[in-house]
């Protein structure tokens, strides 16, 4: 039977993100995709100025009563980007109305980046996304979301092994199963992934070379494909090796293309790819 996943984030109409990279990506990964939208923006809040922003918080449960009595299973329920710390509570009582045992709640917490808050984030972000954390099975922080949650500071560009180990201990001993965080890097040459799943005292860390710049909405393009891997039964760091490969193809084929990266990565041009990984076998 075909999966089923409902996808929590914002819509930002220009620069890739959000629901308009979770939308395509978990259909090419052959899952029938719901959308709640949790806010409305006329771009992403990185490398534009003058952007609308409309909070959609009282449509949240409306939308989630309703599509409770349609007798719906989800097989996964993906938050991202959220509208304020305090939609953290009508997402989790989202979770209470469209989830059961099996749902795979997996959580990008999509609050910060290189050691500052996105812009319109208020302060209680932190310790409200700690409680949908606690929640879910998977979570997948970038480093500075990590370090935040806990209430740590900004271990810099470049982490150290022990730090980045501290964080993925720290953020399982708040509930979820796999902690997956994102951005990380040692050195000036390589970023990748630091993993910690039942069974695993240490992080295991996956790397690929990396590339110079700021490539928003990438947070968004690995945690996609990498629920839409698990949800075609790739074991966790299979899935994880297959999401670094389609993301890292994408911002190769962006800097290829010449296109100005506040619009995003061209994840479209790897799908192709990323079905046939999928399929293969
Ligand atoms: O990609 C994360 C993200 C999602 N949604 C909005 C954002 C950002 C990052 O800046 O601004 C609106």
């Amino acid at each position: 039977m075909q999966k089923r996943a409902v996808a929590v984030h914002d819509i930002s109409c220009v620069g890739r993100c959000s629901l308009t990279v979770a939308l395509p990506v978990l259909s090419a990964a052959g899952l029938d995709t719901a959308v709640v939208p949790t806010a409305l923006l006329s771009t992403h809040t990185g490398e534009f100025t003058g952007y609308t922003h409309l909070d959609l918080s009282n449509q949240l449960l409306p939308i989630a009563r309703h599509l409770s009595t349609l007798g719906l299973h989800f097989d996964a329920f993906y938050s991202g980007y959220l509208a304020s710390g305090a939609q953290v509570d009508e997402v989790l009582e989202m979770t209470g109305l469209l989830c059961d045992e099996s749902t795979h709640i997996f959580v990008d917490p999509a609050f910060a980046d290189h050691g500052r808050m996105y812009s319109l984030m208020d302060d209680s972000i932190p310790r409200q996304m700690r409680r949908l954390c606690a929640r879910a099975r998977t979570i997948v922080p970038n480093l500075t979301e990590a370090a935040f949650l806990l209430d740590e500071p900004y271990p810099g560009e470049y982490a150290k092994r022990e730090t980045v180990s501290g964080l993925c201990h720290g953020l399982r001993a708040l509930g979820p199963e796999n902690v997956v965080i994102t951005g990380v890097t040692f050195d000036s040459e390589q970023t990748g992934v630091a993993l910690l799943a039942p069974g695993m005292d240490e992080p295991a860390f996956l790397f690929r070379k990396r590339y110079d710049g700021v490539f928003y909405g990438t947070g968004d393009v690995f945690a996609s494909l990498l629920l839409g891997a698990l949800m075609n039964d790739q074991p966790l760091q299979a899935a994880v090796d297959t999401a670094l490969d389609i993301t890292h193809q994408s911002i190769r084929l962006t800097l290829e293309g010449g296109e100005p990266l506040r619009y995003g990565v061209q994840f479209e041009r790897a799908l192709p790819q990323y079905w046939a990984r999928l399929h293969k076998s």
